[in-house]
């Protein structure tokens, strides 16, 4: 029997473990990445075990999520990591050189290597034929020092492309059309490995935009394979050493597979707030705009631009449209510029703002009151816009654009213009100066690791005791993602390295009183529903419950990154044997559970609640028990070390 893609890259880099699903697996890792607003975790977590030099092939620190510097802590934070990455042998690229996955396909990526990054959409990797995961911060730093990365071995799904797209049909249609199949939850526990014929009508910066919203389907990675395009994308970048080929065999088997027709598809849009909410343009037709905002790690690559620029040459947006432009990265700006592209864009009533995540993770840009705002970006839950009540819908770039032209949602076709055509460049522009290499072994350890009064030690996990009697501090339903948990935007932000007072946010959106209550309670269980903790990868949505005492988290099922950053910060993830007994729970309950040890052996616990006894279950490997019992990853690999 043939491989597929992912058990090709996966065997060749088996440290110890199974490639059998649902078995654990330890893989070794080639790069890595950490963002500012994870990062700063991810190097104080270094530096707490104690790694001198990284051991990876490439690590590079990206600074663009927190980049408005509104007061003295990003700047800190900022000025830690290019120390912090300097001395301990990790790349540096400066704020505003661009999007830490733009930048990192762009200039580091390579064919069939291994990258895991503090940041959930780093999978967009998978679109150069990497195989590439969103971790926490810990996750991260361990694999700098050269530990393993373990995971939990996914099925791997196929989805077989036919045909061509269609004039103003795009990448980022088949991404909405994956998820209006799949939903959020659709790809929990699986990879999915892109192929078909269809395949090959796709540059890389258009596969990338698909494998960057693999991860709002819940999916643990996705990856293309590594072909001519490939080839021609990396020869741009003047890369061509780099490239790999790579492919399934023909007789390669996966748990399913799921065609789409490319020629079949039309322009799509996910409505509020929920990237799965997915129906044609063309249905909503005529609902009025108020904001268009084109960039973010998924559409804002050069053609992205191009394509954008084509379309606002020579027109106006509407004027009751506000619109933004992000590049993803500074080889995108300085070629728009140097093409006259950017002078379109701006000339048709566009802010340019910085090569950053910006609007995305709601660093300025929010939308007016209950505005309606069109991104092309990945995720539009609720409030992460900084604006409540505001309406994100998500789509492509062409759409985007044909709808600040009009003012009102637009499928791009009924505009009665060109499709624009733009074809990957030969050459990109190359200019690696916004990125700082680090510091040679013999002069690193002279140099000194520059803090802030804003960085604080990571908070220290508990051993999970053998019984836990606590209140249940608060319950809540399905799909709470770390945005609920742990938001982020321009208020919040700048606290992502200080856990006790981002904590004092901690499900602010939800319920404003929890963290003075969890605080009161000392001891507490949380209670959600299906996929608790989709979305990003910050482990802040672990560390901040953590430092408010949560010891234990019950759902009807879990999010994979989210369920990883909770077991290494010591805190349970339980399960309900049977989904029903969610109803049993009420918020202020007092909930008991005995016998812990024995239960995360056998994989069955039981919760005393209201006279009830409740059957819960559970998973861990050997190795996530003994970092539970040591309380927390960090604990457990000081240990280790000793
Ligand atoms: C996001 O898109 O939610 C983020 C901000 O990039 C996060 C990381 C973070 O919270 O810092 C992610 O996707 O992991
Ligand atoms: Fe940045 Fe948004 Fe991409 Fe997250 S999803 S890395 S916030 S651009």
């Amino acid at each position: 029997m043939g491989r597929n893609l992912v058990e090709k890259i996966m065997a060749a880099h088996l440290l110890s473990g199974s490639m059998t699903p649902g078995e654990e697996a330890a893989l070794r890792i080639d790069q890595t990445l950490t963002q500012d607003a994870t990062g700063t975790m991810a190097y104080l977590e270094f530096e707490a075990i104690g790694a001198e030099r990284v051991r990876t092939e490439r690590s590079v620190a990206y600074i663009d999520h927190n980049t408005l510097q509104s007061g003295f802590e990003n700047a800190d934070d900022h000025r830690y990591i290019q120390s912090v990455a300097r001395k301990h042998g990790i790349w540096f690229s400066r704020p505003g050189n661009g999007i830490c996955h733009q930048v990192h396909l762009e200039r580091f990526g390579i064919p069939g290597k291994t990258l895991i990054g503090s940041d959930s959409h780093t999978p967009t990797a998978g679109g150069l034929g990497m195989l590439a995961f969103g971790a926490g911060g810990l996750d991260v730093a361990v694999a700098m020092g050269g530990g393993a990365y373990y995971i939990t071995m996914p099925r791997v799904v196929k989805v077989e492309l036919s045909g061509r797209l269609r004039p103003f049909v795009t990448a980022k249609d088949v991404s909405l059309e994956l998820l209006r199949i799949l939903s959020v939850k659709g790809g929990v526990g699986r990879i999915i490995e892109w192929g078909g014929a269809g395949v090959k009508s796709l540059s890389v910066p258009e596969r990338a935009t698909i494998t960057n919203m693999g991860a709002e389907l819940g999916a643990t990675s996705s990856v293309f394979p590594s072909d001519e395009n490939t080839l021609a994308f990396l020869k741009a970048q003047g890369r061509e050493r780099d490239y790999v080929p790579l492919s399934a065999d023909p007789d390669a088997s996966y748990e399913k597979i799921i065609s789409i027709d490319l020629d079949a598809l039309e322009p799509l849009i996910a409505c509020p707030h929920m990237p799965d909410r997915v129906v044609p343009v063309s249905s909503l037709k005529g609902v009025k705009v108020d904001q268009v905002c084109i960039g973010s790690c998924t559409n804002s690559s050069l053609s992205d631009m191009l394509k954008a620029a084509a379309m606002l040459k020579g027109r106006c947006i509407a004027p009751s449209v506000s619109m933004s432009v992000s590049p993803g990265s500074r080889q995108v700006l300085t070629m728009l510029a140097d093409c006259g592209a950017l002078s379109d864009i701006l000339s048709a009533g566009a802010r340019l703002l910085e090569c950053a995540c910006g609007p995305c993770i709601g660093m300025g840009f929010s939308p007016n009151s209950g505005g309606v705002s069109l991104r092309t970006f990945n995720r539009n839950f609720e409030g992460r816009s900084g604006t409540r009540d505001a309406k994100v819908y998500l789509v492509s770039p062409e759409t985007a654009v044909a709808s600040a032209l009009t003012g009102e949602i637009t499928d791009p076709r009924s505009l009665g213009i060109a499709a624009p055509v733009i074809p990957l460049p030969t050459s990109f522009r190359i200019d690696d100066s916004g990125i700082l290499p680090p510091a040679g072994p013999e002069d690193a350890a002279e140099l000194e690791v520059l803090r802030g009064p804003n960085i604080k030690p990571v908070p220290a996990g508990r051993p999970v005791a053998d019984e836990i009697c606590a209140e249940l501090t608060l319950k809540l339903g399905d799909n709470i993602t770390t945005d609920h948990i742990m938001p982020a935007g321009a208020k919040i932000l700048p606290y992502r390295s200080n856990v006790p007072k981002i904590a004092e946010f901690c499900f602010e959106g939800v319920d404003p009183s929890f963290p003075a209550r969890a605080k009161a309670a000392g001891e507490s269980f949380l209670v959600g529903g299906v996929n608790y903790g989709q979305g990003s990868s910050r482990e802040h949505a672990a560390l901040a419950p953590l430092y408010l005492g949560v010891r234990a988290v019950i759902a009807k099922s879990f999010a994979r990154i989210h369920a990883a950053n909770l077991i290494n910060a010591g805190i349970l993830p339980l399960c309900f044997a049977d989904a029903a007994d969610y109803d049993r729970l009420r918020q202020g309950d007092t909930l008991r559970l005995r016998d812990i040890h024995a239960g995360m052996e056998s994989g069955t616990l039981t919760l005393e609640a209201n006279g009830a006894e409740i059957p819960l279950v559970c998973a861990f490997s050997s190795r996530q028990r003994a970092i539970l019992k040591a309380g927390g990853l960090l604990n457990y690999t000081r240990e280790a070390e000793q």
